[in-house]
Order: C-alpha cells, then sequence, then structure tokens
C-alpha cells in the first residue's frame, strides 16, 4: 500500500493524496514514516496514562510527545533522518514509560502485570522495517470511514495543540491538561470499543483542550513579550543586510534579534511571524525593519526574490528552490533532507551566527518601497477601545463583526475571501488572525468613526483573543448566549492548527460557522451531518450570497 494522507485542505481532489508525493511536496516514505511516529506516539500515550494513573510523569517523554506530534505537521518536516530519528526516540521514550509504569504496578500490586496491550505498545522493529510496518498503521488502516473521520479529526486537534503547547514550553509555560488529553486522545485512537459518540465526545474535548493551549500560548507570549500594541508595519526593504525570518516561533525571532543587533543588520518578518512587530519587547529591537512578504504558499517568489539569508522557525515550508536554497536555514521541528538546521545547544539556547555571517556576507539588499499595515489587535488592546466599539454599535454604525481567522493557500477558490472582504458593506469590521488575513490585508477598507475595519489579532494561536473579545461583548450586552451577538464566522483552513482552533470555536459554542474553501476530506458524510445538526457548520458558497447572509446574521 502506498501513502495515504488527508490531513490538510489541499489534499489530491479533496479525497486523499495517494500517489507518490502529496500535494505539499511530502513524499510517500516521509508519509509512512509519519504515520509509523503517530503509531509509535499511540503506543508511547498507551504506557504514559497507564503510568500517570499511578501517579508518575515522565517530563521528557511527555514533551517529546509534543514535538512528535509538531513534526507531522503539514509543511513542517520533510527529512527523513530527522523523522527517523523521532521513531528511534519515541521506541526510547515509550519503554521509557512501560518500564515505569511496571516498576509501579509492581509495587502497588505486589504481582507482575499481565494485562494484553496493544501492538503499538509493545511491537520491536529495526529501522530497515519502518516502512513495511508503516504499510499496515496508517490512515486507512480503520476500516469503518465513520470512526475512522473522528480518529483522524481527533488527531488534527490535537497535532494542532500540540503546535501551541510547543510553543507556549519554549516560553516556559505548560498545562498538564493539555498535555495529558493529547495522550488521552492518542491512544484513544487504538481502542476499538469506543462508539462514534465516544469519539464525539473525545473530539469536544479536545475542543476544551484547544481553548486552553490557545490561552496559555497567550499568555506565555504576552508575559514574555507584553501586550500587542496598534503598530504600523513597514512592508517594504533597506539597503542594508538582512535576515528573513518565518514560521510562528517568537523565541528563535528574540534569540536571532538579540544576537544580531549591532552588527547593521536588519530583521524581517514574514508570513506568520509579522505579529510579532507588536510586541513591545521585540519592537524594542530597532533592527526589527518590518515584514517582507505574505502568505507561506507565495514563499517561493518572495524569498528569492529577498537577498539574504532566511529562517524557517516552523511550517509552513514549501519545497525550496534553487536559488534559494543554500540560504534557508530550517530550525526546531522544521526539517529538510541537507538543508542547514539550527538546533538547540546543550544549554537550550540557538547559535544564529551563522545566519548573521551570511547576512553580512551576502550585502545589501535591494531596497524596496512598501506598504504599511495595521496590526496588533490583542484582545487587552481591543477591549482598550471597548467603549468607542459598543457605542458603534449601538448606534449602528458596526452592525456586523465577520470573524475571517485561519489559513491562506494556494487554491484559487480562495479569492472568495478577498471578495467578502472587498463586499462586505462598510457597517462590518474583519476580525482576523492567521496567514487568512494575507487576502485582504492590503485593501483599503477604511475605517468606523476612527475604529479600523480589520482587526488583526495576530497568528492563527491568536484566535482566541478573537473569542474573548466575543465572550466580552456577549458580557457588556448581557446576553446569555454568543451566537446572539452580531459577529458570524467565515473560516479559512489549511492545516491542522485550524483544526485545533475550529474545535475550539465549537466548544465555546459557537454556531452557523462557514467553513472553506472546501469542507475537510477526512470528515465522512455521517461526521459532517453530525457538525451540521449540531452546530449548524456549513461550507462557503458565493461571495455575495455569503455576504447578503451573514449581513441577514444567517
Ligand atoms: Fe498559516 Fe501555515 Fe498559522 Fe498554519 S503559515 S497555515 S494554520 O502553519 O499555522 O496560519
Ligand atoms: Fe497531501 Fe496535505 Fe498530506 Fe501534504 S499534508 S500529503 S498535501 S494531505
Amino acid at each position: 500500500m502506498g501513502m495515504f494522507c488527508f490531513q490538510c485542505q489541499e489534499t489530491l481532489k479533496n479525497i486523499g493524496c495517494n500517489v507518490k508525493k502529496g500535494m505539499c511536496g511530502k513524499p510517500s516514505d516521509i508519509s509512512d514514516y509519519q504515520d509509523l511516529l503517530i503509531y509509535v506516539l499511540k503506543g508511547l500515550s498507551i504506557w504514559g496514562e497507564r503510568a500517570r494513573s499511578l501517579g508518575i510523569r515522565n517530563k521528557q517523554a511527555d514533551i517529546f510527545v509534543i514535538e512528535g506530534l509538531f513534526s507531522t505537521i503539514t509543511n513542517a518536516n520533510f527529512d527523513p533522518e530527522a523523522i527517523t530519528e523521532f521513531i528511534n526516540q519515541g521506541f526510547s521514550y515509550r519503554d521509557q514509560y512501560k518500564e515505569l509504569f511496571l516498576k509501579a504496578y509492581s509495587e502497588k500490586t505486589g504481582q507482575s502485570f499481565d494485562e494484553d496491550v496493544h501492538d503499538a505498545a509493545t511491537f520491536e522493529m529495526d529501522p530497515e522495517n519502518y516502512l513495511q510496518k508503516a504499510a499496515d498503521v496508517g490512515i486507512l488502516a480503520t476500516e469503518n470511514e465513520d470512526i475512522r473521520s473522528l480518529r483522524e479529526l481527533l488527531i488534527y486537534g490535537i497535532k494542532g495543540a500540540a503546535a501551541y503547547a510547543d510553543h507556549a514550553y519554549v516560553l516556559n509555560q505548560e498545562n498538564l491538561d493539555v498535555t495529558d488529553f493529547m495522550q488521552k486522545g492518542l491512544a484513544a485512537t487504538l481502542d476499538d470499543s469506543l462508539t462514534m459518540a465516544d469519539l464525539i465526545g473525545l473530539v469536544m474535548e479536545c475542543g476544551r483542550i484547544s481553548v486552553d493551549v490557545m490561552a496559555l500560548l497567550d499568555r506565555a507570549n504576552t508575559d514574555a513579550y507584553g501586550i500587542p500594541e496598534i503598530t504600523e508595519v513597514n512592508t517594504g526593504l533597506s539597503p542594508e543586510p538582512g535576515i528573513l525570518v518565518s514560521g510562528h516561533d517568537l523565541l528563535d525571532l528574540e534569540e536571532l534579534l538579540k544576537q544580531s543587533q549591532g552588527k547593521g543588520i536588519k530583521v524581517y518578518t514574514h508570513g506568520e511571524m509579522l505579529p510579532a512587530n507588536a510586541y513591545p519587547e521585540l519592537k524594542k529591537y530597532t533592527h526589527l525593519a518590518g515584514n517582507f512578504g505574505s502568505a507561506w504558499y507565495n514563499q517561493a517568489k518572495e524569498f528569492e526574490k529577498f537577498s539574504g539569508p532566511i529562517v524557517m522557525t516552523t511550517n509552513c515550508l514549501i519545497p525550496p528552490k534553487k536559488s534559494y536554497k543554500d540560504r534557508l536555514y530550517t530550525t526546531g521541528v522544521v526539517g529538510w533532507p541537507n538543508m542547514k538546521h539550527i538546533a538547540k545547544n546543550a544549554g537550550g539556547s540557538k547559535d544564529f551566527s551563522q545566519v548573521i555571517e551570511q547576512a553580512l556576507a551576502c550585502g545589501n539588499l535591494d531596497e524596496q518601497k512598501g506598504d504599511k499595515l495595521t496590526i496588533g489587535f490583542h484582545h487587552q488592546t481591543v477591549l482598550s477601545l471597548a467603549g468607542p466599539i459598543i457605542e458603534a454599535i449601538k448606534g449602528g454604525d458596526i452592525k456586523r463583526f465577520v470573524v475571517m481567522a485561519g489559513c491562506d493557500g494556494r487554491h484559487k477558490e480562495r479569492e472568495y475571501f478577498t471578495d467578502v472582504a472587498k463586499k462586505l458593506p462598510q457597517s462590518a469590521v474583519i476580525l482576523t488572525a492567521g496567514c487568512a488575513k494575507y487576502r485582504y490585508n492590503t485593501l483599503d477598507l477604511g475605517d468606523i468613526k476612527g475604529i479600523p475595519r480589520i482587526l488583526d489579532a495576530g497568528q492563527c494561536n491568536d484566535s482566541y483573543s478573537l473569542a474573548v473579545i466575543a465572550l466580552k461583548l456577549k458580557e457588556a450586552f448581557g446576553l446569555d448566549d454568543i451566537n446572539d451577538l452580531p459577529i458570524s464566522y467565515d473560516i479559512a483552513w489549511y492545516e491542522q492548527k485550524a483544526v485545533c482552533v475550529l474545535l475550539g470555536l465549537l466548544y465555546l459554542g459557537v454556531k452557523g460557522i462557514r467553513l472553506g474553501p472546501t469542507l475537510p476530506a477526512f470528515l465522512s458524510p455521517n461526521v459532517i451531518n453530525v457538525l451540521v445538526e449540531n452546530f449548524d457548520i456549513k461550507p462557503t458558497g458565493e461571495a455575495q450570497a455569503d455576504v447578503d447572509a451573514i449581513m441577514a446574521g444567517a
């Protein structure tokens, strides 16, 4: 059996990538290795669950599960060596958890443990047989399409949560409920006794965990870097040497800013790193000079135009072109075969000196004029404007907020989101977060009595800010139901972090979400029915018809 992957929105024919290479460029062997890694993480989770039931925890193994999951997210790691190393370590942590449990069990009961456990928790294997095993444990190993759909929905929500948990963890914040749920959820996907109803319950629990992990990361980011401020970001390039930083990891950016200070270098953000420009503790570095480029899928042409080195701190990496490959660095869970990778040193920090040296060697960038983007609408910043916003709602100047958070992507149908932004009447305000914003953040949509018509809360995880704003408005208007607010949701999804955000919104009780540009291929017709019946989820449609429906509150 060849590869099968349907975890992202761009999956082949909206059914599944099942040929030699996925639409993202992921080769069949990487896809298979990732399936095996997930299987090993499930086995590890079985022992982790049991160990914690006896009050024991292996912190390193728990962090490893988070990183392992993160490495399998779309457009994160394409390096077979890195993934096989993850698998090897997975076996080792699995066996550590097993030993911990067996020891504690016999101490507690005075007996040896002799229950049957799942193959994932016990199988042993030499690396040369990894691909063969992967063929038996991938997504299609679950035959019932509804159970498969719910298992994968749960896993993708957990993968997204893992990415956010990892960002929070590097900033010294963790939430053990979140950590533990990841393993509970992974282990549950091996339990054949669970019914659709059981799995739906777990998916909803994943929604709660999604809100918790986004809140955790919000706290981690604001504790480390302050509350984002409304900031005008330059999108041009200065003629000094420069470094471009893409992805989501703010700590990587901070370390690079510290190390490149005073060296005559400018640092620019790209893609999902744009929101970094609004954090006071990052803005204070005067050589953080702005943002260059747009959403992830445009990186080939944008990285080509940027003549200095580029650091990919997280997904979304696309297969690099020769023209800039020798200027590209990966770090964290990101990987590409034979690409320069900046790993943590023994002290836990990263040394970006080779990036800095290359920036100086590359010399001055070609100067480019750019526009200004206004960012920094974190929930605390927006709520400091609550008075004028509530006045504008009461006075009828603001008739509707439209949450257009999520991801951007290659599909032409995503022009829908630009069209919606253009067609929304002057009385509508767009609340955005994630790389979805690049479909409309350069449009001049004006303001409503000084309130900009696009409020950009930040990265995809900052969708949490949009939820907090909604909850505060509900409070201010004395409403019982979040759905009674004049807020509609028109969400663009691409990869698994967007699944985490979506499950979070469902957990908060948001109904009537429009989701596009296509519904996920991993949702079976019966699972879609459950989501429609309980949450009134609908696919995005034609832009003008959707705008009319949105403004009518439908
Ligand atoms: Fe975008 Fe990529 Fe942030 Fe995702 S850059 S698509 S949902 O990784 O995480 O929004
Ligand atoms: Fe296909 Fe998306 Fe999987 Fe890549 S991540 S192989 S594009 S479904």
